[in-house]
């Protein structure tokens, strides 16, 4: 075998793992989440739309495409034939001109009336309000009549619809669950919005989907759809402030999640409480991280980076950037005592 050749092997090769690597993914257990599987009322609109407009596309493909196979065969090269020349044939013209015009016409009557249809907010005393904010690198959720707030994992009520006012914060991310919407830009100083709505109980999984900065692909979400009993059993335990901690060690961590070591401070950063709101805990009103009041009903947390678990936690402490690049919450320098205060305090946000 020669130099050329092997390459050639190993390039087959890659390219046939690559390959492999993509089909599996289509065996991940909660695959697929793909806008092809809508899971609820908004996402089918859209994907009815797409079956036609797609369904036309490849008619168009396949008539245009035997067409030009059939004149390459038909008219190809022979000794002795030669091409007819002239130039210009109107009538040709006009009907080549018209036939796609029709076909876009056609295409733009179901089109608009489904962007009107997607654009129009849901009414009705059963529509659930909610606002979302997408920062760096996470999502918070607002239920505004509930007063209930949480981040990155969206819970909502199975059939109903959703109608989601999304507000932007620091630079442009775009709010995505393919099974159950299009996506919808996130742009600071303008409110959009979006209505999810999910028959199914499940959860559903979404992606910021706008380049956002060096934790974009860590910014992910999830959205659990309940029955519409269990959603209010959600909801009756978010709007209970967090439990009083337990134990010494928990009742240390409260302390330093709002003191610091003394004087609101850690040796290299502010106080949690600076930060994040846990209701219930004296001080605790930060809104520049996620609310932690009920940290442990999240069964993920850095926007489904993590579980939500001790070893997680005591690793995130310790040096957030170092486990989610560009993360705004910093390291603030604590020492393994501390951190061990301060999870045994987070394990009781239940
Ligand atoms: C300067 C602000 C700031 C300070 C101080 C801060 N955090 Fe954070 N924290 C954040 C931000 C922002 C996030 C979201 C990070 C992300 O997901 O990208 C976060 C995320 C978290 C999370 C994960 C929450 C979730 O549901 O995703 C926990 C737990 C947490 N912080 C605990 C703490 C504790 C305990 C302290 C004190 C030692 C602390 N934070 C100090 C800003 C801060
Ligand atoms: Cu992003």
């Amino acid at each position: 075998m020669n130099l050329q050749t092997s390459r050639r092997g190993r390039v087959r090769i890659v390219a046939l793992a690559v390959a492999i690597g993509l089909l599996m993914t289509g065996c991940a257990s909660d695959a697929p989440q793909s806008v092809l599987e809508p899971a609820g009322e908004a996402a089918r609109k859209a994907d009815g739309l797409w079956n036609l407009t797609f369904s036309i596309a490849v008619a168009v493909f396949v008539f245009v495409q035997a067409a030009l196979i059939y004149s390459i065969i038909r008219y190809r090269a022979k000794p002795g034939r030669e091409a007819r020349q002239f130039e210009g044939n109107a009538r040709l013209e006009v009907i080549l001109t018209v036939i796609p015009a029709l076909i876009l016409a056609a295409i733009a009557v179901p089109t608009i009336g489904t962007i009107f249809d997607l654009a129009a907010e849901p009414k009705g005393d059963d529509v659930l309000q909610v606002t979302v904010q997408g920062r760096q690198f996470w999502w918070m959720y607002e239920y505004p009549d509930l007063d209930v707030v949480t981040a990155n994992e969206l819970h909502i009520p199975v059939g109903t619809p959703v109608n989601l006012t999304i507000e932007g914060y620091d630079v442009n991310h775009s709010f995505w669950v393919p099974r159950l919407a299009g996506a919808q830009d996130v742009v600071p100083g303008r409110v959009n919005r979006l209505t999810l709505e999910a028959d199914e109980p499940g959860t559903y999984r979404g992606q910021c989907k706008e380049f956002c900065g060096l934790s974009h692909a860590n910014m992910a979400l999830r959205v659990i759809a309940h029955e519409p009993a269990a959603f209010e059993t959600w909801i009756a335990e978010q709007e209970q402030p967090a439990a009083k901690p337990a134990g010494v060690l928990a009742a240390e961590g409260a302390k330093l999640f709002v003191n610091g070591s003394g004087d609101g401070q850690f040796a290299d950063g502010a106080a949690c409480a600076s930060c994040h709101a846990i209701e219930g805990l004296d001080g605790a009103l930060g809104v520049i991280g996620p609310n932690l009041t009920h940290l442990q009903s999240r069964k993920t947390f850095a926007a489904g980076l993590f579980k939500t678990n001790e070893a997680n936690l005591r690793a995130w402490l310790a040096d957030p950037p170092a486990r989610k690049p560009g993360s705004q919450m910093p390291d603030v320098g604590l020492t393994e005592g501390q951190i061990d205060s301060l999870v045994a305090y987070l394990e009781t946000l239940e």
